[in-house]
């Protein structure tokens, strides 16, 4: 088995009982990640299974973790970045949550390009995953079902956008991109949820836009660069469409720590073409 079919494997695994756990663990607090943001019990006991399961892999070299201040050494091999519940705030009103997966070559901080393979769990009225690894021709997803993993085939970005989603308060985003979201949402259906693995999600099934741009108080965004920002662009990336943090493929931003933030666009090339005009 290579790695990165460990690592694959792993996620899936784990993914099966997270699922099963998330309603006990909805309304529970916990303390504070270390970007500064409220934990839920939930985040940290989802990092504790995946830590479990995927450090103790062969080809896993060190695990990073939205919720670990600190990258943990395991030895030799690729690094895995992690987002163990992604949108842990929707687990109250139970709408979607996810796990984002980065596998880079490199030890972290590095930047996207040292990707070697990158996967997004969706907890929704049913578990997929969707993987994207540089040794396969195709970005593919994954049925989830307990034990049993199904192929559900290769996705594609559809080429005409149907959906957006900009986060963020009118007036407390750029003048810029406030204009962008308004002239966006009369185009396209708004659709924002609150988790991006959901949204990103939605955005590979109708095509369109997700972001999240610099706001009021978080001049970089709120979307951190290792768990989540570069894994999704990879995604993205590798089905034809694009990712931009208002200048550069979010591929190609040094993120200067293991929590560095960026503005986060991803979608349809064009849709995040019109991004990088509007905010230069
Ligand atoms: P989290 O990983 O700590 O849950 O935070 C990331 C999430 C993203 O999934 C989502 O796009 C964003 O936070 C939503 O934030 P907001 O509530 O500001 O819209
Ligand atoms: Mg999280």
């Amino acid at each position: 088995m290579s790695g990165l079919d460990g690592v694959v494997r792993g996620v899936h695994g784990v993914a099966s009982d997270v699922r099963a756990g998330l309603a006990a663990r909805a309304g529970a607090q916990g303390g504070t990640n270390p970007s500064g943001e409220t934990q839920i019990d939930a985040d940290v006991w989802a990092d504790e299974q995946f830590f479990d399961a995927l450090s103790t892999l062969d080809g896993v070299g060190q695990y990073v973790s939205e919720e670990r201040a600190d990258a943990v050494d395991c030895g030799e091999g690729h690094a895995v970045a992690i987002d163990p519940l992604d949108g842990s705030s929707n687990l109250a009103s139970n709408n979607p949550v996810g796990t984002i997966v980065g596998v880079y070559d490199a030890a972290l901080p590095a930047t996207g390009r040292e990707l070697v393979a990158a996967m997004m769990v969706l907890y929704g009225p049913y578990t997929t995953s969707v993987v994207a690894r540089e040794d396969r021709g195709a970005v593919e997803e994954y049925l989830v079902e307990g034990d049993e993993v199904v192929s559900r085939g290769a996705c594609a970005l559809p080429d005409d956008p149907t959906v957006v989603g900009i986060a963020g308060k009118r007036g407390e985003r750029s003048a810029a991109c406030d204009a962008l979201a308004d002239e966006l949402e009369r185009e396209l259906k708004l659709r924002y949820g609150g988790a991006m693995a959901a949204d990103v999600r939605q955005v590979l099934e109708y095509g369109g836009l997700f972001g999240y741009p610099a706001v009021e108080g978080a001049p970089d965004g709120k979307l951190r660069v290792h768990f989540e920002s570069a894994p999704l662009a990879y995604i993205l990336e590798s089905l034809g469409g694009g990712s931009t943090d208002g200048e550069r493929s979010l591929l190609d931003v040094d993120p200067d720590g293991l929590h560095a933030r960026s503005q986060t666009f991803l979608g349809n090339a064009a849709l995040v073409e019109r991004v990088e005009s509007a905010l230069a």
